[in-house]
């Protein structure tokens, strides 16, 4: 069995969850915040068989959207990421990074 770690923009969340269910996926939806964004994200918890990785895999594929974000970043005292200059830099977000691990052993009681 595999457990997938999968964090997505806030914006694709319920897509996402709407389709697990659809397809019969079992998770857990955890609200996480990004360590550079500072912004709320959301982190599914999702128990597969094997031969389920895939199936999972695109379904995540196809229910994110890669977008551009602008931000702008203040100086360090306001908290934000060291080294980082004021300039407005343009970021990425949305798509969704995921961390497959196996598991050594699941129950229920
Ligand atoms: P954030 O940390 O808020 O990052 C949001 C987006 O900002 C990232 O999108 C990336 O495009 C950009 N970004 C992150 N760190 C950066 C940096 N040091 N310099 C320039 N741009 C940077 P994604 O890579 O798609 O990540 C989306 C969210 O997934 C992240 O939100 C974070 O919550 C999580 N994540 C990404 N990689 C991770 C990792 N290796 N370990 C744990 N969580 C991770």
């Amino acid at each position: 069995m595999k457990l997938v770690f999968c964090v997505v923009h806030q914006r694709d969340k319920n897509r996402i969850a709407e389709a697990l269910v659809r397809a019969g996926f079992k998770s857990t939806v955890i609200g996480s915040t990004g360590g550079f964004l500072r912004e709320g994200n959301a982190t599914f918890l999702v128990g597969v068989e094997e031969d389920q990785l895939e199936p999972l895999k695109a379904l995540i594929q196809e229910n994110c959207h890669l977008r551009d974000q602008v931000i702008n970043v203040g100086p360090p005292e306001a908290g934000l990421a060291v080294g980082l200059t004021q300039d407005p830099i343009t970021v990425q977000v949305g798509g969704a990074v995921a961390f497959v691990v196996n598991v050594d052993e699941f129950y229920r009681c």
